[in-house]
């Protein structure tokens, strides 16, 4: 199915800039006819014949907007020289760059004739920019010009406000109150939407593929977008069994991607049949990229390769709403009976550990905003959630992201800054940019601001005279500040979670995740795969098992965990109810086992694990396993993630697994089985 959303009437030649957001909206599986870009929206040298305007209705249309005179006798001469070879929109474009102050991008036009294909390309670009920014390239910037002048004054964003610890849900882990939170939110699932942003390169992480695509572990090898699949077909799958109409549904997916990954993460998916997920099920949402600002006038940074090209950068998460919004989807997804949207990043492999239980306190509390935590160390590179107080009473809860919170801190009547408590960690909650909010409120919110996020700008200057960057810079902004545009009456609250148990986000590259300060995480690909190890043990643990001590070991220059390799799919142990009914107290497995289990009705009575065993079962096999499993393993062999000769995604490890010896057992079924070793 194609979805369309933006007026696909303003394709015709002679539109005018329309002042909608008007994102590149895809479904999937891929149209079969192409969609109108916002590009489609100025076609000067070849608009279609019956589009086509006449010379007449050309020179009307010109001499309306005075090219002759007014605005145009001070254009710059290379504009000047091809305005006659413009159409009215083009006119209009290069009229509104004038007005904003952008008269320079002009300057080195080459005459008529010459260069013409780059010019076209150029006002495509300049209609692409205006058309996919709420109220356009002009307001765009408007706003970057004056948080420029703010940015270069010092001014504090968050001037006026007083942050302090909030109040919120802290549940740990196999509690009665977690396993009731757990069960609630998965009543609740079959309710949910989920929204994966994903638009990001991952810079940091220096890895050349799009992240979802990387294994999160490689004991099993599942990438994480499989995870996230089968994590959400198996809530799909638990809420549906405990509806009380017994009704089926399917829980949409949305997918925010970019130009950077887009066509990668559709590759992807249509490679490996969605995982497992219809088709249908998922949308991708295409975020833009915004115009680079070369100076604190706001000047549009040309491309250094390109003088006809307006150099770009991704604006942020933030756009997702503004994308979600004028998909038209939010109301699709009312009229279906969904109340929760799910929001979440491309790389956290523990991530739904804590969703059931989260989606429960949104709905036991009413919760309007949740926002996702955990127990946060100073300085580390995620956001803190406060309660700020402004003098004139205003409050709100909201995320102040990692290099904002210290200087608040710090300007506040705390000298030190963001530094750890008593505790050993910060007394702010660290925010792992997981949102759920309820769906109806949201809609209502963006009714108003149009899904529009509160922005920022970041230039790094050349020095302390704040007068030219380093390089152009652009707005951003960040889906954690929905919350910002919010009324008092709405009930934002969050929920922490043991990190353990929810956050291993892949984030940072061998390099640098080495110098990261003794005790602060890594957030690398060997820490992210290690804390799926780490957690499944320790899941095992609370539910009878004995599971082996880890070890320590070194992998790229990061001190790791190494807990035994325990790894299940989604569906066998989506809460820790589900876990603790398939584990018995009388198994064991230890520290230099890999336990691989690929079913949902398998369950471990009187196993004594001392190896790798993999069980595979059908959806209708049960399988019970009982005895002595001992083999030489599943090695975990160190490399040098310098080794060009090995893969990047085992190299951002600093380990791969010699599949030494294994026992391994394959159920099709139906039926009941036994493994008894
Ligand atoms: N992303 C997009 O989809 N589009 C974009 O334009 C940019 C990013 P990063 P960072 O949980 O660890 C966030 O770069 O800077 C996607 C929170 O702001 O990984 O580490 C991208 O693909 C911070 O408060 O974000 O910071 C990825 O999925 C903290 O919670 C996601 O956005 C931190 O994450 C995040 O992009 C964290």
């Amino acid at each position: 199915m194609r979805m369309i959303v933006s007026d696909s009437d303003s394709s015709s030649a002679t539109a005018h800039r329309s002042r909608t957001h008007s994102p590149s909206l895809l479904s999937s599986p891929p149209p079969s006819s192409p969609s109108p870009s916002p590009s489609s929206l100025l076609q000067p040298l070849d608009p279609p014949p019956d589009r086509a305007p006449t010379m007449a209705s050309v020179a009307e249309s010109l001499s309306e907007l005075d090219i002759a005179g007014g605005w145009a006798a001070s254009a710059p001469l290379g504009l000047r020289n091809n305005l006659r070879a413009l159409s009215p929109d083009q006119v209009e474009l290069a009229k509104m760059l004038l007005e904003t102050g952008q008269s320079h991008v002009f300057e080195h036009w080459a005459d008529p004739g010459v260069d013409d294909d780059r010019k076209k390309a150029f006002f495509e670009q300049v209609a692409r920019l205006d058309t996919s920014y709420p109220g356009g390239l002009a307001s765009y910037i408007k706003t970057a010009r004056e948080l420029l002048a703010d940015s270069k004054a010092g001014k504090n964003p968050f001037d006026g406000f007083k942050p302090s610890v909030p109040n919120g849900e802290v549940l740990t882990f196999a509690e009665d109150n977690f396993i009731n939170f757990e069960e609630t939110g998965v009543k609740e699932a079959r309710k949910a939407a989920f929204v994966l942003v994903a638009g990001g390169l991952g810079e940091r992480l220096g890895y050349n593929g799009i992240k979802v695509a990387l294994p999160a572990e490689t004991t099993s090898g599942r990438c994480f977008l499989q995870y996230y699949i089968e994590s959400i077909l198996a809530l799909q799958e638990a809420s549906c069994r405990l509806a009380e109409d017994g009704s089926g549904t399917q829980i949409p997916f949305v997918i925010m991607t970019s130009d950077d990954t887009h066509a990668r993460t559709l590759r992807l998916l249509e490679s490996n049949s969605y995982f497992g997920m219809q088709p249908s099920q998922v949308k991708l949402l295409k975020q833009e990229k915004v115009a680079c600002l070369g100076d604190n006038d706001a000047r549009l940074a040309l491309d250094p390769q390109d003088k006809y090209k307006i150099q770009t950068k991704p604006h942020g998460h933030g756009d997702v709403h503004a994308l979600l919004y004028s998909s038209g989807l939010l109301n699709l997804w009312h009229d279906a009976g969904v109340k929760w949207v799910l929001f979440f990043q491309d790389t956290n492999g523990l991530l739904f550990k804590g969703i059931p239980a989260s989606l429960g306190v949104s709905a036991i509390r009413q919760f309007h905003v949740n926002s996702l935590a955990v127990p946060r160390k100073a300085k580390e590179a995620i956001g803190g959630i406060t309660k700020l107080t402004h003098a004139d009473g205003r409050t709100m809860v909201i995320n102040v992201e990692y290099n904002q919170l210290d200087p608040l801190l710090r300007a506040t009547g705390h000298p030190d800054g963001d530094v750890n408590d008593e505790t050993g960690f910060s007394p702010f909650p660290g925010n792992i940019n997981q949102l759920i909010l309820e769906l109806g409120p949201y809609i209502e919110e963006l009714k108003k601001t149009g899904g529009a996020i509160k922005e920022f700008v970041n230039p790094k200057y050349k020095d302390a005279s704040k007068t030219a960057f380093k390089s152009s810079t652009r707005l951003e902004c960040m889906m954690q500040d929905y919350p910002k545009t919010l009324p008092p009456t709405a009930r934002v609250g969050f929920t922490v979670m043991d990190t353990w148990l929810a956050y291993a986000p892949v984030k940072n590259n061998p390099e640098d995740a080495a110098k990261v300060p003794k005790g602060n995480p890594y957030h690398s690909a060997t820490s992210g795969e290690m804390a799926i190890y780490r957690a499944n043990s320790l899941i095992l643990r609370k539910a009878g098992a004995q599971v082996g001590d880890p070890v320590r070991q070194v992998f790229n220059g990061q001190e790791v965990e190494v807990w035994p390799r325990i790894v299940w799919k989604p569906k066998w142990g989506l809460t820790f109810s589900d876990i603790r009914r398939k584990v018995s107290s009388s198994c064991s497995v230890s520290q230099k086992s890999s336990l691989l289990l690929n079913g949902n009705d398998i369950f471990i009575e009187d196993l004594s694990l001392d190896g790798a065993l993999v069980i595979n079962a059908g959806e209708e096999a049960e399988v019970t396993v009982k005895g002595k499993v001992e083999n030489e393993g599943w090695i975990l062999e160190s490399i040098d993630y310098k080794d060009a000769s090995l893969p990047e995604e085992i190299r951002i490890r600093g380990f791969r697994i010699n599949k030494a010896e294994h026992l391994e057992k394959t159920y099709e079924g139906p039926g009941k089985f036994c493994l008894e070793a």
